[in-house]
C-alpha cells in the first residue's frame, strides 16, 4: 500500500471514531432493558405488577429477525426483571417458525390470560395461559383472523369495553377491528376497515379506555416514527386525531406504543435506538423499549413529550433487599447479559471487568450489615457494592471464588457498612478478564 493512501485510510478512521465517539457520547436516554434488545412494548397491569411482553430483536438482527417475545415485570417502574422467554413462533404449530414474531398483547379475562399474536405474513393468532407468565398454549391450531389481507395483519391489540364486549384491533396501513365473543379465541361479525383512520396512522394500535373517553394510540407519521393518539366516545369510532403522545424524532426511526396507568400515575412506552447507537452508529434492527410518565389533562387531552427523558419515571416502590432479590431486575447495567436454563431460571451471565448493574430505590429500612449472592464461576472475581453511583460509596466487597463451572452455583457473603433508609444499589464486577461469573440472586442482612 503506498503512503498517500496509507494517509488517507487512517484520516477516515480517526473521522470515523471522531463521530461514533460524538454520536456515542450523545446518548443519555437510558431503555429500560438493557440485556437485551426489545420491541413493540406491551404493558398489563395485573393485581399490583406491570407485566411487560415484548418482542425480541436478536443480538445479530440487520433488518427485523424475531422468533419470540419476552416479559418483565416491575412493582416500581424503575427496576424491571427479566422472566426470559414467555412465548415463542414454535407455540404455533401452524407457523413457519424461522422469523416474524412482532408485536404482541396480553389481556386478562375471568382469571385466564389471552395473548394475541402477529406472525407477520402468517397471520394473527392467539395463545392462553393460566398464569400471566405463562406457559401459554394455541387453543386454535390455525389463524384467529381470516381475510384476505394477511401481510397487513399486524400489532393486534384487544380491549374488553364496560359492557363486557370485547373488539380486537390491528392492522397496517389501516385499523382493522372485530367484535372478539366471551371466550376471547374467536370472533363476532365482520371485520371492520376503520372508516375514519387518525391523521397519520402506521400501525400498532393501542385501545384503552380511561375516565369515559376512549384512546387509540399508535406508531404515527413515518419516519421517523413518533406515538400519535385519537379519542372517540365509542370503541368503534368516530376517531378524532388529538396529537402527538410521544413527537417523532430524528434520535428514531421505527415506534410502537403501550399505556397504562398504575399507582396513580400514567405511562407511555414506546421504543428507542439508543442502546445499539452506543455501541454502533450502522443502523439495525435492534430496538429498545423505553418509557416515560405522561400527564392527562382536565379534558382527556395528554400533554405531548419531546422525546424519552434521560432521567426516567421516579420510582412508585421499593426494592426489599431482605428477600432474595433475581439478579436479572435492574434499573441500568452495562456490559452485563442474561441467559436461562430450565433448572435455574434467568440469571446474569457475561460478566465482564467494570461491568455493573444499578438497581433502584432500595429500602434498607433499619439496617444492613451483610451482602449475600448466589454465583457460579470458573475465574471467580469480585462484586463492589456501592453506594447510590457506579462510583458512590463502597459498602463492602465481596470475594466470589471459583465453584468449578458456569453451571455450579454456590453462596458467597462479605460483611459491609452499616447502611439504612432507601438508596440505589451499584453492583460493580471487577477480575481479570471476561465471563467472570455468573449471577442468580442477592440479598442483604
Ligand atoms: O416489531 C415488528 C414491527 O415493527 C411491529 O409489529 C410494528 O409495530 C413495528 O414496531
Amino acid at each position: 500500500m503506498n503512503k498517500k493512501i496509507n494517509y488517507t485510510i487512517t484520516f477516515c478512521l480517526f473521522l470515523v471514531a471522531v463521530f461514533n465517539g460524538i454520536a456515542q457520547s450523545t446518548i443519555k436516554q437510558k431503555p429500560i432493558i438493557q440485556t437485551k434488545y426489545t420491541a413493540d412494548p406491551a404493558p398489563m397491569v395485573h393485581n399490583d405488577t406491570v407485566f411487560l411482553y415484548t418482542s425480541h430483536d436478536e443480538d445479530d438482527a440487520k433488518g427485523f429477525k424475531m422468533i419470540d417475545w419476552l416479559l418483565y415485570t416491575s412493582t416500581d417502574m424503575v427496576n424491571w426483571t427479566e422472566h426470559g422467554v414467555v412465548a415463542s413462533l414454535k407455540d404455533f404449530s401452524w407457523v413457519k417458525p424461522d422469523n416474524g414474531a412482532w408485536a404482541i398483547q396480553c389481556i386478562e379475562r375471568n382469571g385466564k390470560f389471552y395473548l394475541y399474536a402477529p406472525m407477520h405474513g402468517q397471520g394473527i393468532g392467539v395463545l392462553v395461559s393460566d398464569s400471566p407468565y405463562g406457559p401459554f398454549k394455541d387453543p386454535l391450531g390455525k389463524r384467529l383472523i381470516e381475510d384476505n389481507h394477511l401481510w397487513n395483519d399486524i400489532d393486534p391489540s384487544p380491549f374488553i369495553d364496560d359492557d363486557g364486549q370485547a373488539y380486537l384491533y390491528w392492522g397496517n396501513p389501516d385499523v382493522y377491528y372485530v367484535k372478539l365473543n366471551k371466550d376471547m379465541i374467536s370472533t363476532s361479525g365482520e371485520i371492520v376497515k376503520e372508516p375514519t383512520k387518525p391523521k397519520n396512522y402506521q400501525e400498532g394500535p393501542w385501545m384503552y379506555k380511561r375516565k369515559g373517553h376512549y384512546y387509540m394510540s399508535y406508531a404515527s407519521t413515518c419516519c421517523p416514527e413518533g406515538i400519535g393518539y385519537a379519542m372517540s366516545n365509542s370503541p368503534t369510532g368516530p376517531w378524532e386525531y388529538k396529537g402527538m403522545v410521544v413527537e417523532a424524532s430524528e434520535k428514531t426511526r421505527g415506534n410502537h406504543p403501550g399505556i397504562i396507568d398504575y399507582k396513580g400515575k400514567s405511562y407511555v412506552f414506546g421504543h428507542s435506538y439508543d442502546l445499539l447507537k452506543r455501541e454502533t452508529t450502522t443502523f439495525y434492527e435492534r430496538r429498545s423499549v423505553d418509557m416515560d410518565e405522561i400527564i392527562y389533562n382536565p379534558d382527556g387531552t395528554i400533554q405531548t413529550l419531546p422525546y424519552w427523558s434521560v432521567d426516567g419515571p421516579k420510582a412508585v416502590g421499593t426494592i426489599n433487599p431482605f428477600k432474595r432479590v433475581e439478579g436479572e431486575t435492574m434499573a441500568w447495567s452495562e456490559g452485563v447479559k442474561s441467559d436461562a436454563t430450565t433448572e435455574k431460571g434467568v440469571f446474569v451471565t457475561k460478566i465482564d471487568n467494570n461491568d455493573y448493574i444499578e438497581v433502584q430505590a432500595v429500602d434498607f429500612n433499619k439496617g444492613a450489615k451483610r451482602f449475600q449472592v448466589s454465583a457460579a464461576s470458573i475465574k471467580g472475581g469480585k462484586i463492589e457494592i456501592r453506594l447510590d453511583t457506579k462510583e458512590g460509596e463502597l459498602l463492602g466487597v465481596c470475594d466470589i471464588k471459583s465453584t468449578g463451572g458456569l453451571g455450579t452455583w454456590k453462596e458467597f457473603n462479605s460483611k459491609i457498612k452499616k447502611i439504612k433508609g432507601v438508596h440505589n444499589v451499584v453492583f460493580v464486577f471487577k477480575g481479570g478478564g471476561a465471563s467472570l461469573f455468573n449471577l442468580d440472586w442477592w440479598m442483604f442482612k
